[in-house]
C-alpha cells in the first residue's frame, strides 16, 4: 500500500494518496493501493472517511497520462473499469466520505472527488475535466457524476471546453461545500467529520443509502425506500437512546458502534 496511507483519528479515517512527485496521479498501482486501503477500513470503529492528496499542490492531478499514452483499447477499457470499480467502492462505502481537495483535482482527480459524498476545498484547489483536450473522454465517471452534481448544462460546458474551476467558483456552482485556506483544510474537514461522527451511526448510514440509492430510482420507489430505512431505524438502540433522552429532557448517551 505504498502509494496510499491511512490514519485512524478516533472515529474518522484519513486516506492520503501519496505519489507526490507525480502530483498524486493515478496509475494501476495507485488504484490498487487505494482499493486495498479502502477495503481495510475498519467500519466497526469508523464513522466518516476523509480522502486527500499528499503535499501542498495536488489532490490528484488526474489519471497517469504517461501510462495512458501507450494504452491499447483493451488496456484502456481495463484501466477505466479498474478506476470505476474503486470509485464505486468509495461511493458505496456505508459511511460518509469527504474529499479534502488540497490543490489540483483534474480529470481522474475531479472524478475521485465526485465519488465522495462531500467536497471541501482549499483556496488553491483547481477543478476540471481536461480529457477532451487530451483526445479522450473522462473515464472514471466524470460525465455522469459531474452532471449529477452541478447540473447537465454546466457539466457539459466544463467537459466540452476543458474549463478550469477555481475554488471560489466551485463553491458558487455547488461543486464544493466550503473553501478554506490551505493550512486550515484538514482541521476543518476533521471538524466536519466529527459532526457527522457524533450522530447516530446507524441512522447516518441509512441516510447515505437513502440518498444514493433513492437518486437512482423513480420518486415513488425512492420515498418507499426511505420509509423502509426510516422504519428500520425505529428498531435500533441508537433511536431508543436518542428519543428516550429527548423525552426525558437530557442529552443522549454517546452512540456506540
Ligand atoms: N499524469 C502523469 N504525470 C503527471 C500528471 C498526470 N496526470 N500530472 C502531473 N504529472 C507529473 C508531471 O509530469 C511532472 O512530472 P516530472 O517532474 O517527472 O516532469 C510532475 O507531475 C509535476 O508536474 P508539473 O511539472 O507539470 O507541475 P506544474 O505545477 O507545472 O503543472 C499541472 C501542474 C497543471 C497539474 C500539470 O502537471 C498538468 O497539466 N497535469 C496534467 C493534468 C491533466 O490533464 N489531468 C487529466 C488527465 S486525463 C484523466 O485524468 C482521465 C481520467 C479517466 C481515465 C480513464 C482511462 C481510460
Amino acid at each position: 500500500m505504498g502509494y496510499v496511507k491511512y490514519e485512524q483519528k478516533d472515529l474518522v479515517g484519513v486516506v492520503t494518496i501519496d505519489r507526490e512527485k507525480a502530483l498524486n496521479a493515478l496509475n494501476t498501482e495507485v488504484l490498487a493501493d487505494l482499493e486495498a486501503v479502502v477495503d481495510a477500513i475498519d467500519l466497526g470503529k469508523t464513522r466518516c472517511v476523509i480522502i486527500t492528496g499528499a503535499g501542498q499542490k495536488a489532490f490528484v492531478a488526474g489519471a497517469d497520462i504517461g501510462a495512458m499514452s501507450t494504452m491499447t483499447k483493451e488496456q484502456g477499457r481495463a484501466f477505466s473499469k479498474r478506476g470505476n470499480d474503486v470509485f464505486r467502492k468509495i461511493e458505496s462505502l456505508p459511511v460518509p466520505v469527504i474529499a479534502a481537495v488540497n490543490g489540483f483535482a483534474l480529470g481522474g482527480g475531479c472524478e475521485l472527488s465526485l465519488s465522495c459524498d462531500i467536497r471541501i476545498a482549499s483556496e488553491n484547489a483547481l477543478f476540471g475535466q481536461p480529457e477532451a483536450g487530451l483526445g479522450i473522454t473522462p473515464g472514471f465517471g466524470g460525465t455522469q457524476r459531474l452532471a449529477r452534481t452541478i447540473g447537465v448544462g454546466k457539466a457539459k460546458e466544463l467537459i466540452y471546453t476543458c474549463g478550469k474551476v477555481k475554488a471560489e467558483e466551485a463553491l458558487k456552482i455547488g461543486l464544493v461545500n466550503a473553501v478554506y485556506p490551505a493550512d486550515q483544510l484538514m482541521e476543518e474537514c476533521i471538524k466536519l467529520a466529527g459532526k457527522i461522527a457524533r450522530n447516530a451511526p446507524i441512522a447516518v448510514r441509512q441516510c447515505k443509502k437513502a440518498i444514493n440509492l433513492g437518486l437512482q430510482m423513480d420518486i415513488d420507489s425512492a420515498v418507499s425506500l426511505e420509509a423502509e430505512l426510516f422504519s428500520f431505524c425505529l428498531d435500533t438502540k441508537d433511536q431508543k437512546n436518542a428519543m428516550t433522552a429527548f423525552c426525558e429532557k437530557r442529552k443522549p448517551d454517546p452512540f456506540i458502534n
